[in-house]
């Protein structure tokens, strides 16, 4: 008895120092778990809390840049904060549903909403803290997020800040991150009893249990962290992880219960250690070369997440089809951003170019679903490739490659065929031994769309 007792413990000190909150799994395990995400591509982010009523105007004064930031923009104290917000802010029965069913239309196969942002105030019921959308105002907008995510087929996932605005307990001193300096001021004058901090992680832990008690999630999006305040110190974060996996084993996470280079705008991007988060998550950004690992790029429509009333910095449809395209042949995700109004409308701009999106999907999909990262060295002047399996590349074409002729650095096995996605046209292909360059004759091609997609099925052979 005493020896196997010895024997096991002996096993324990000699397996691999794994963090605590680490899922145990092999990587197939791990490539079964991240395979809906692998293959989906294309998920629509929703920022819906209380600044949505706000939007962009606090006591008369407007606030350009992030929407959602506007309680640590206008420095507001959380009396004030809650004063002009609460009225302001009338959710809908019925509005998730026409967040998901606009997501669906659009082509996305995932879904994140905030449950909460920074501001902390929770989208749906947490007995116990009144400071939620279900005791304000009736409804449990997670509640009916959730239902409207089965009801499309979409899978689910939740934004859940740790930061926390407004939270007495929360102290972000040494955090480096912003803190309303109205609640700051309260706090030194007394008013605000502020900044237990140990507390305040108990708390998180509560809410997000009470989150996974009552609705069922895919993914969390965990939002954010810094240098100075990150992981266990800063959030509690293996406990975090731990509630996630011991209720839903198959979920999802991003990589932002840890600091990062999630903001680089710059260079190479490194990949996050799996014990972070399950990827990194570039914001605004676009890596020119791609990320190793698992990455998703989040994007907004006009340069807020949350709903600006005077905000019309609108993309254009074709250069979002290209962000997506762009990304997906770089091997990542791509997560776009709606922030609905007051009442959870969308942005009638925000629906057009959803609707956009989602027509240039219908006809081009295949190239992008279940697809891989471009296998060339390089990209290319006339486009984007991506990769589907061993035998066959989809080529986007942005402009007609010089001389109406695509060269590929590459032979195949067998003989290709080359043919316009949309409506199986063939194109004449060549390839040369020799110089092991494919030639693909594109020049009957027009294009008429923001990218218009060639289909490739052969065998591509090594390179020499
Ligand atoms: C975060 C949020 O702050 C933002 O409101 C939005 O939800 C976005 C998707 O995620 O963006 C950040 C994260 C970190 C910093 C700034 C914005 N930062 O470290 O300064």
């Amino acid at each position: 008895m005493k020896k196997i007792l010895l024997l096991s413990y002996a096993a324990l000190l000699l397996a691999a120092p794994l963090p605590a909150q680490a899922p145990v799994e092999t990587a197939a395990q791990h490539d079964s778990r991240m395979q809906w995400w692998r293959d989906g591509k294309f998920g629509m982010f929703i920022h819906y809390g209380l600044y949505s009523g706000l939007a962009g105007e606090l006591e008369g004064k407007k606030y350009d840049g992030a929407a959602e930031w506007i309680q640590a923009h206008s420095g507001a104290d959380f009396d004030t904060y809650k004063r002009e917000a609460m009225p302001r802010f009338t959710p809908r029965s019925g509005m998730a549903d026409e967040w998901v069913s606009l997501a669906k239309e659009a082509g996305c196969t995932y879904v994140v909403l905030t449950s909460r942002h920074h501001e902390g105030f929770n989208l749906f019921e947490t007995p116990g803290y009144d400071f939620n959308a279900k005791t304000c105002n009736g409804i449990d907008v997670v509640d009916e997020y959730v239902a409207a995510c089965e009801k499309y087929g979409l899978k689910t996932g939740l934004y859940f800040s740790i930061i926390d605005w407004n939270h007495p307990d929360y102290d972000p001193t040494g955090s480096g991150i912003s803190y309303p300096k109205g609640n700051l001021e309260a706090a030194a004058r007394g008013e605000r009893q502020f900044g237990n901090h140990d507390r305040y992680k108990d708390y998180l832990l509560t809410t997000f249990r009470q989150l996974l008690d009552s609705h069922r999630v895919d993914l969390i999006w965990w939002d954010f962290s810094q240098p100075t305040f990150e992981g266990d110190a800063a959030w509690g974060a293996s406990r975090l992880m731990k509630a996630l996996f011991d209720k839903y084993p198959m979920a999802i996470q991003n990589n932002r219960l840890y600091a990062s280079n999630n903001l680089q705008h710059d260079g190479v991007m490194q990949p996050t250690p799996l014990w972070k988060g399950d990827y990194t998550t570039p914001e605004h950004y676009i890596p020119p070369t791609g990320i190793d690992g698992d990455w998703e790029v989040c994007q907004t429509l006009n340069g807020t997440w949350g709903y600006s009333a005077d905000n019309d910095r609108w993309k254009s449809l074709d250069e979002l089809i290209r962000e997506l395209v762009d990304v997906v042949s770089r091997g990542g995700n791509f997560l776009l951003n709606i922030g609905p109004m007051a009442d959870g409308t969308v942005p009638a701009e925000s629906v057009r170019l959803f609707r956009g999106i989602g027509a240039w999907m219908a006809a081009n999909g295949e190239a992008v679903y279940g697809t891989r990262a471009n296998p060339f060295d390089s990209e290319f002047a006339w486009g984007r490739v991506t990769r589907k399996g061993p035998d066959t590349l989809y080529l986007f074409l942005y402009a007609q490659p010089e001389g109406g002729i695509i060269e590929l650095p590459a032979t195949f096995a067998a003989e290709p065929a080359a043919t316009r996605l949309t409506d199986g046209m063939p194109l004449r292909i060549e390839q040369d031994p020799t110089t092991g360059i494919c030639r693909i004759d594109v020049s009957s091609l027009t294009i008429d769309s923001p990218a218009v997609v060639v289909k490739l099925s052969g065998t591509m052979n090594a390179a020499e």
